[in-house]
């Protein structure tokens, strides 16, 4: 059985997707990142930099239980314990890790980002949301451009496209496109069919926030929380 630490955002998603596709029994325990949960003690001794994912696999290694945090990590984990969902072909592999490590240091921290300074900002500063949205839309359009000619973003389905697909969906509908990008809508419409893809996404999506919508003003009890771990070096609790 495999813990998941979850809240009902794109990072948590690649990896109830991918649990899903690779049918391993897990169960969700919810952290709401806007109440504060990823700041207290019992969840910073599961994952020290108080962010979701985290994982504990009682069934890891030679047995042993193994706790995991960073979603890109957990991917490969999961990946490499199954032998799914990763190219067995060396040149597919490496480029399945390239779009991977893509994915996690451009488009989610860029989609991030951006988020952050139109919705939990207290101040609405014209210069990041304009970098971060030219930012957001050069990464869609590489992607349109890398998918004019494939189905997937490596030869075959893979850890690359579940890691992107719920950046993809979820600021699409927040985030719409600037321009059209035919060849993104194909293979988002092609993931979404899958029905792995679909309980994924559907994991807890009763509990989002509607804060995190924009459908509910930021507070600054909610930036305390949701940014508690930025704002203090030693690590903020609710309790501080
Ligand atoms: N690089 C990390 C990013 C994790 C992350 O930023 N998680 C967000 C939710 S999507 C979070 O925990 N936010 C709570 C906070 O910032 O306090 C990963 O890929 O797992």
């Amino acid at each position: 059985m495999i813990d998941l630490y979850y809240c009902p955002t794109p990072n948590c998603q690649k990896i109830s997707i991918a649990l899903e596709e690779l049918e391993l029994p897990y169960q969700v325990c919810p952290i709401d990142i806007v109440a504060g949960d990823q700041n207290e003690p019992s969840y910073a001794a599961i994952c020290p930099n108080r962010k979701v994912p985290a994982i504990v696999d009682h069934d890891g290694p030679d047995g042993q239980p193994i706790t995991l945090w960073e979603s890109g990590a957990i991917l490969l984990y999961l990946a490499e314990k199954t032998r799914r969902l990763l190219p067995e072909d060396p040149s597919t592999r490496a480029h399945s890790y390239q779009w991977l490590s893509w994915q996690l240091s451009y488009l989610g921290p860029m989609m991030g980002q951006l988020h952050h300074f139109v919705q939990y900002a207290p101040e609405k500063l014209e210069y990041p949301i304009d970098r971060y949205r030219q930012e957001v839309e050069r990464l869609r359009r590489l992607l349109n451009q890398h998918l004019e000619d494939r189905d997937y973003l490596v030869g075959e389905y893979s850890i690359a496209d579940i890691a992107c697909i719920p950046w993809v969906a979820m600021f699409g509908f927040r985030y719409p496109n600037e321009e059209p990008y035919p060849h993104l809508d194909e293979w988002q419409k092609l993931l979404l069919a899958r029905p792995a893809v679909q309980r994924g996404l559907q994991v807890d999506l009763d509990k989002i926030r509607p804060v995190v919508l924009g459908a509910e003003p930021v507070t600054d009890d909610v930036r305390i929380h949701l940014f508690a771990s930025y704002q203090r070096g030693d690590g903020a609790t609710r309790d501080d």
